[in-house]
Protein backbone atom coordinates (compact mmCIF):
# COMPACT_ATOMS: atom_id res chain seq x y z
CA UNK A 1 0.00 0.00 0.00
CA UNK A 2 0.82 3.65 -0.66
CA UNK A 3 0.56 6.41 1.63
CA UNK A 4 0.63 9.29 -0.17
CA UNK A 5 1.02 9.56 -4.55
CA UNK A 6 2.22 13.08 -5.73
CA UNK A 7 2.35 14.41 -9.42
CA UNK A 8 4.57 16.55 -10.70
CA UNK A 9 7.82 17.83 -12.77
CA UNK A 10 11.24 17.22 -11.63
CA UNK A 11 14.23 18.68 -13.14
CA UNK A 12 17.63 18.74 -13.30
CA UNK A 13 19.00 21.41 -10.92
CA UNK A 14 22.41 22.70 -11.71
CA UNK A 15 23.29 25.37 -8.82
CA UNK A 16 26.75 27.48 -9.40
CA UNK A 17 29.10 26.94 -6.85
CA UNK A 18 29.88 30.44 -5.98
CA UNK A 19 27.43 33.38 -4.93
CA UNK A 20 27.34 35.90 -7.84
CA UNK A 21 25.73 36.10 -11.36
CA UNK A 22 24.73 33.39 -13.40
CA UNK A 23 26.05 35.07 -16.26
CA UNK A 24 29.92 34.36 -15.25
CA UNK A 25 29.55 31.19 -12.80
CA UNK A 26 32.22 28.43 -13.77
CA UNK A 27 31.41 25.85 -11.56
CA UNK A 28 28.29 24.23 -11.21
CA UNK A 29 26.92 21.17 -9.01
CA UNK A 30 24.61 19.12 -10.14
CA UNK A 31 21.61 17.51 -8.16
CA UNK A 32 17.42 17.29 -9.30
CA UNK A 33 14.22 18.89 -8.04
CA UNK A 34 10.97 19.57 -8.18
CA UNK A 35 8.00 20.99 -5.83
CA UNK A 36 6.57 17.19 -5.97
CA UNK A 37 9.88 15.40 -5.34
CA UNK A 38 10.56 17.42 -2.90
CA UNK A 39 7.68 16.68 -0.99
CA UNK A 40 8.05 12.99 -1.68
CA UNK A 41 11.42 12.96 -0.32
CA UNK A 42 10.30 14.87 2.48
CA UNK A 43 8.13 12.02 3.37
CA UNK A 44 9.86 9.16 2.49
CA UNK A 45 12.26 10.25 5.01
CA UNK A 46 9.84 10.90 7.92
CA UNK A 47 8.53 7.22 7.20
CA UNK A 48 5.88 7.30 4.69
CA UNK A 49 5.03 4.87 1.23
CA UNK A 50 5.19 7.46 -1.46
CA UNK A 51 4.64 7.26 -5.02
CA UNK A 52 5.96 9.64 -7.65
CA UNK A 53 4.05 10.22 -10.84
CA UNK A 54 5.80 12.25 -13.99
CA UNK A 55 7.12 12.67 -17.14
CA UNK A 56 10.26 12.51 -18.52
CA UNK A 57 12.31 12.01 -21.49
CA UNK A 58 14.17 8.68 -22.65
CA UNK A 59 17.36 10.90 -21.46
CA UNK A 60 20.58 10.51 -19.16
CA UNK A 61 18.88 13.12 -17.09
CA UNK A 62 15.64 10.96 -17.18
CA UNK A 63 17.71 8.37 -15.38
CA UNK A 64 19.53 10.29 -12.97
CA UNK A 65 16.28 11.40 -11.64
CA UNK A 66 14.55 8.49 -11.47
CA UNK A 67 17.45 6.92 -9.78
CA UNK A 68 17.52 9.37 -7.38
CA UNK A 69 14.11 9.30 -6.28
CA UNK A 70 14.06 5.64 -6.24
CA UNK A 71 17.40 6.07 -3.96
CA UNK A 72 15.12 7.81 -1.56
CA UNK A 73 12.59 5.02 -1.01
CA UNK A 74 10.11 6.69 -3.91
CA UNK A 75 8.04 3.94 -6.11
CA UNK A 76 8.80 5.27 -9.26
CA UNK A 77 7.77 2.45 -11.55
CA UNK A 78 4.82 4.21 -12.90
CA UNK A 79 6.24 7.15 -13.91
CA UNK A 80 6.65 7.58 -18.04
CA UNK A 81 9.41 8.01 -20.20
CA UNK A 82 8.81 9.40 -23.62
CA UNK A 83 11.35 9.72 -26.10
CA UNK A 84 9.95 12.80 -28.41
CA UNK A 85 10.71 15.37 -25.72
CA UNK A 86 13.33 16.06 -23.18
CA UNK A 87 13.61 16.04 -19.41
CA UNK A 88 14.01 19.31 -17.98
CA UNK A 89 16.87 21.41 -16.50
CA UNK A 90 16.61 24.43 -14.47
CA UNK A 91 19.36 26.89 -12.61
CA UNK A 92 19.01 29.04 -9.45
CA UNK A 93 21.77 31.92 -9.19
CA UNK A 94 22.54 32.90 -5.61
CA UNK A 95 22.64 36.84 -5.03
CA UNK A 96 24.10 36.52 -1.33
CA UNK A 97 20.87 38.34 -0.24
CA UNK A 98 17.02 37.02 -0.46
CA UNK A 99 15.51 34.14 -2.76
CA UNK A 100 17.60 32.83 -4.95
CA UNK A 101 16.88 33.51 -9.25
CA UNK A 102 15.50 30.35 -10.72
CA UNK A 103 15.74 29.92 -14.34
CA UNK A 104 13.79 27.43 -16.29
CA UNK A 105 14.81 25.59 -19.34
CA UNK A 106 11.48 23.15 -19.40
CA UNK A 107 9.06 24.39 -21.83
CA UNK A 108 8.58 21.80 -24.45
CA UNK A 109 9.89 19.06 -21.59
CA UNK A 110 8.06 15.17 -21.53
CA UNK A 111 6.39 16.59 -18.44
CA UNK A 112 4.67 19.40 -19.85
CA UNK A 113 2.92 17.07 -22.49
CA UNK A 114 0.68 15.41 -19.44
CA UNK A 115 -2.53 15.53 -20.13
CA UNK A 116 -5.84 14.02 -18.36
CA UNK A 117 -5.90 10.99 -21.26
CA UNK A 118 -2.62 10.16 -19.37
CA UNK A 119 -4.04 9.95 -16.08
CA UNK A 120 -4.43 6.30 -14.84
CA UNK A 121 -6.83 4.91 -12.08
CA UNK A 122 -3.81 2.27 -11.25
CA UNK A 123 -1.56 5.96 -9.71
CA UNK A 124 -4.10 5.45 -6.83
CA UNK A 125 -5.08 2.09 -6.22
CA UNK A 126 -4.08 0.90 -3.10
CA UNK A 127 -3.07 5.10 -1.76
CA UNK A 128 -4.58 6.93 0.71
CA UNK A 129 -3.23 10.75 -0.20
CA UNK A 130 -2.66 12.59 -3.35
CA UNK A 131 -0.52 15.94 -3.17
CA UNK A 132 -0.56 18.16 -6.02
CA UNK A 133 0.41 21.56 -6.56
CA UNK A 134 -0.09 24.50 -8.98
CA UNK A 135 3.20 24.27 -10.51
CA UNK A 136 1.92 21.54 -12.82
CA UNK A 137 -0.63 23.21 -14.04
CA UNK A 138 1.11 25.90 -15.32
CA UNK A 139 3.20 23.88 -17.45
CA UNK A 140 1.34 23.14 -20.60
CA UNK A 141 -1.72 23.29 -22.79
CA UNK A 142 -3.01 19.96 -21.14
CA UNK A 143 -1.62 20.10 -17.94
CA UNK A 144 -3.80 21.79 -15.93
CA UNK A 145 -7.22 19.52 -17.17
CA UNK A 146 -4.62 16.82 -16.03
CA UNK A 147 -4.22 17.63 -12.55
CA UNK A 148 -8.38 18.28 -12.39
CA UNK A 149 -8.46 14.87 -13.57
CA UNK A 150 -5.92 13.33 -11.39
CA UNK A 151 -7.77 15.74 -8.15
CA UNK A 152 -10.87 13.84 -9.20
CA UNK A 153 -10.20 10.19 -9.81
CA UNK A 154 -8.19 10.61 -6.59
CA UNK A 155 -11.60 11.58 -4.60
CA UNK A 156 -13.13 9.03 -6.27
CA UNK A 157 -11.09 6.18 -5.02
CA UNK A 158 -11.21 7.23 -1.98
CA UNK A 159 -8.03 9.39 -1.76
CA UNK A 160 -7.97 12.60 0.06
CA UNK A 161 -5.85 15.86 -1.72
CA UNK A 162 -3.87 18.08 -0.78
CA UNK A 163 -3.33 21.19 -2.98
CA UNK A 164 -0.43 23.88 -2.65
CA UNK A 165 -0.84 26.58 -5.07
CA UNK A 166 3.01 27.19 -5.48
CA UNK A 167 2.47 30.50 -7.56
CA UNK A 168 5.47 30.15 -10.39
CA UNK A 169 5.00 33.71 -11.98
CA UNK A 170 7.99 33.01 -14.42
CA UNK A 171 5.11 30.17 -15.77
CA UNK A 172 2.35 31.54 -16.79
CA UNK A 173 -0.02 35.03 -17.13
CA UNK A 174 -1.12 36.61 -12.95
CA UNK A 175 -4.82 36.00 -14.88
CA UNK A 176 -4.73 32.49 -15.83
CA UNK A 177 -3.01 31.56 -12.80
CA UNK A 178 -5.62 33.52 -10.67
CA UNK A 179 -8.25 31.46 -12.41
CA UNK A 180 -6.77 28.53 -12.78
CA UNK A 181 -5.63 28.11 -9.45
CA UNK A 182 -8.81 28.75 -7.84
CA UNK A 183 -10.84 26.56 -9.54
CA UNK A 184 -8.48 23.67 -7.88
CA UNK A 185 -9.42 24.65 -4.55
CA UNK A 186 -12.81 22.94 -4.63
CA UNK A 187 -11.05 19.26 -5.37
CA UNK A 188 -8.94 19.50 -2.02
CA UNK A 189 -9.40 18.72 1.49
CA UNK A 190 -6.18 20.51 2.78
CA UNK A 191 -5.21 23.74 0.72
CA UNK A 192 -1.64 25.15 1.77
CA UNK A 193 -1.05 28.28 0.16
CA UNK A 194 1.67 31.30 1.21
CA UNK A 195 0.38 34.61 2.59
CA UNK A 196 1.16 35.96 -0.82
CA UNK A 197 -0.53 33.66 -2.75
CA UNK A 198 -3.33 33.97 -0.64
CA UNK A 199 -3.59 37.22 -1.42
CA UNK A 200 -2.93 36.53 -5.07
CA UNK A 201 -5.91 34.27 -5.37
CA UNK A 202 -8.48 36.47 -3.63
CA UNK A 203 -7.23 40.23 -2.42
CA UNK A 204 -6.01 41.55 0.78
CA UNK A 205 -8.08 39.80 4.28
CA UNK A 206 -7.11 39.06 7.10
CA UNK A 207 -5.42 35.71 8.04
CA UNK A 208 -8.64 34.45 9.47
CA UNK A 209 -10.62 35.43 6.78
CA UNK A 210 -8.52 33.95 4.29
CA UNK A 211 -9.36 31.26 6.09
CA UNK A 212 -12.26 31.44 6.43
CA UNK A 213 -12.73 32.04 2.65
CA UNK A 214 -10.76 28.69 1.37
CA UNK A 215 -12.56 26.86 3.83
CA UNK A 216 -15.78 27.86 2.34
CA UNK A 217 -14.36 27.37 -1.09
CA UNK A 218 -14.60 23.86 0.00
CA UNK A 219 -11.07 22.68 1.40
CA UNK A 220 -11.89 21.16 5.16
CA UNK A 221 -8.45 22.49 6.41
CA UNK A 222 -6.92 25.48 5.25
CA UNK A 223 -2.70 25.84 6.39
CA UNK A 224 -1.26 29.54 5.85
CA UNK A 225 2.39 29.54 5.13
CA UNK A 226 3.69 32.85 7.16
CA UNK A 227 7.49 32.69 6.45
CA UNK A 228 9.56 33.95 9.10
CA UNK A 229 6.34 34.52 10.91
CA UNK A 230 5.31 30.51 10.96
CA UNK A 231 1.97 29.19 9.96
CA UNK A 232 -1.56 29.13 11.40
CA UNK A 233 -4.20 26.47 10.14
CA UNK A 234 -8.01 26.34 10.41
CA UNK A 235 -10.20 23.75 10.02
CA UNK A 236 -14.22 24.44 10.66
CA UNK A 237 -13.94 23.66 14.03
CA UNK A 238 -10.90 25.08 15.28
CA UNK A 239 -7.89 27.79 14.67
CA UNK A 240 -4.36 27.15 15.95
CA UNK A 241 -1.00 29.63 15.19
CA UNK A 242 2.30 27.44 15.40
CA UNK A 243 5.00 30.17 16.13
CA UNK A 244 8.40 30.12 13.49
CA UNK A 245 11.18 27.68 14.39
CA UNK A 246 14.03 30.27 14.36
CA UNK A 247 17.17 29.49 12.40
CA UNK A 248 20.60 31.32 12.66
CA UNK A 249 21.42 31.87 9.30
CA UNK A 250 19.13 31.49 5.35
CA UNK A 251 21.45 29.69 2.99
CA UNK A 252 18.51 28.72 0.34
CA UNK A 253 14.83 29.54 0.49
CA UNK A 254 13.94 27.53 -2.15
CA UNK A 255 12.17 24.03 -1.24
CA UNK A 256 11.34 25.06 2.29
CA UNK A 257 7.64 24.94 1.03
CA UNK A 258 7.67 21.61 0.24
CA UNK A 259 9.54 20.56 3.54
CA UNK A 260 7.03 22.52 5.19
CA UNK A 261 4.15 20.33 3.02
CA UNK A 262 6.21 16.86 4.13
CA UNK A 263 5.94 17.71 7.43
CA UNK A 264 2.55 18.91 7.74
CA UNK A 265 0.85 16.03 6.10
CA UNK A 266 3.29 13.50 7.45
CA UNK A 267 1.71 14.55 10.77
CA UNK A 268 -1.76 15.24 9.36
CA UNK A 269 -2.47 12.11 7.48
CA UNK A 270 -1.06 9.24 10.16
CA UNK A 271 -2.18 10.72 13.36
CA UNK A 272 -5.99 9.84 14.59
CA UNK A 273 -8.20 11.73 12.27
CA UNK A 274 -10.58 11.56 15.17
CA UNK A 275 -8.70 13.21 17.21
CA UNK A 276 -9.39 17.09 18.41
CA UNK A 277 -8.51 19.34 15.48
CA UNK A 278 -6.58 21.60 17.71
CA UNK A 279 -4.59 19.15 18.93
CA UNK A 280 -3.93 17.90 15.58
CA UNK A 281 -3.36 21.16 13.79
CA UNK A 282 -0.72 22.02 16.93
CA UNK A 283 1.10 18.31 16.16
CA UNK A 284 1.21 19.15 12.43
CA UNK A 285 2.23 22.65 12.07
CA UNK A 286 4.74 22.27 14.24
CA UNK A 287 6.65 19.79 12.55
CA UNK A 288 6.14 21.82 9.34
CA UNK A 289 7.44 24.64 10.70
CA UNK A 290 10.57 22.68 12.14
CA UNK A 291 10.99 20.86 9.03
CA UNK A 292 10.38 24.15 6.51
CA UNK A 293 13.17 25.74 8.80
CA UNK A 294 15.31 23.11 8.49
CA UNK A 295 15.12 23.09 4.94
CA UNK A 296 16.55 27.08 4.37
CA UNK A 297 19.94 25.68 6.13
CA UNK A 298 21.17 23.67 3.32
CA UNK A 299 21.92 24.82 -0.58
CA UNK A 300 19.73 22.71 -2.76
CA UNK A 301 15.83 21.54 -2.04
CA UNK A 302 15.50 18.52 -0.13
CA UNK A 303 19.24 17.55 0.63
CA UNK A 304 19.47 18.34 4.33
CA UNK A 305 16.16 17.02 5.23
CA UNK A 306 15.75 15.02 8.21
CA UNK A 307 14.61 11.68 8.99
CA UNK A 308 11.68 11.10 11.43
CA UNK A 309 14.13 10.49 14.46
CA UNK A 310 15.89 14.10 14.17
CA UNK A 311 12.41 16.01 13.54
CA UNK A 312 11.10 14.07 16.95
CA UNK A 313 14.67 14.63 18.49
CA UNK A 314 14.52 18.79 17.67
CA UNK A 315 10.87 18.98 18.63
CA UNK A 316 11.19 17.19 22.30
CA UNK A 317 14.23 19.28 22.53
CA UNK A 318 16.61 16.24 23.68
CA UNK A 319 20.44 15.64 22.67
CA UNK A 320 22.26 14.37 20.07
CA UNK A 321 24.57 12.32 20.27
CA UNK A 322 27.48 13.52 17.38
CA UNK A 323 30.62 11.94 18.65
O1 LIG B 1 9.41 24.37 -4.52
C1 LIG B 1 10.68 24.23 -5.09
C2 LIG B 1 10.52 24.22 -6.55
O2 LIG B 1 10.14 25.51 -6.96
C3 LIG B 1 11.75 23.85 -7.29
O3 LIG B 1 12.19 22.58 -6.92
C4 LIG B 1 11.57 23.90 -8.76
O4 LIG B 1 9.61 22.60 -9.12
C5 LIG B 1 10.20 23.65 -9.23
C6 LIG B 1 9.52 24.78 -9.84
O5 LIG B 1 8.74 24.53 -10.73
O6 LIG B 1 9.73 25.90 -9.44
Amino acid sequence: SVDVVTIGESMVLLQPMNEGPLAYAPLFTRSIAGAESNVAIGLSRLGLKVRWISRLGTDPFGDLILSTLAGEGIDVGLAERDGAFPTAVYFKEFKGYGDPNVYYYRRGSAASKLTADHVQAEWFEGAGHLHVTGITPALGDGTADAVRAAMKEARKQGLTVSFDPNLRRKLWSEELARETLLSLIPLCDVFMPGLEEAEFLVGEMTEEGYGAHFLALGAKAVVLKLGEEGSIGFTPMAAYRANPRKVKHVVDTVGAGDAFAAGFLSSWLTRDPEGEDAERLQHALNRANLMGALATQYKGDWEGLPKLAEVERLLSGGRETTR
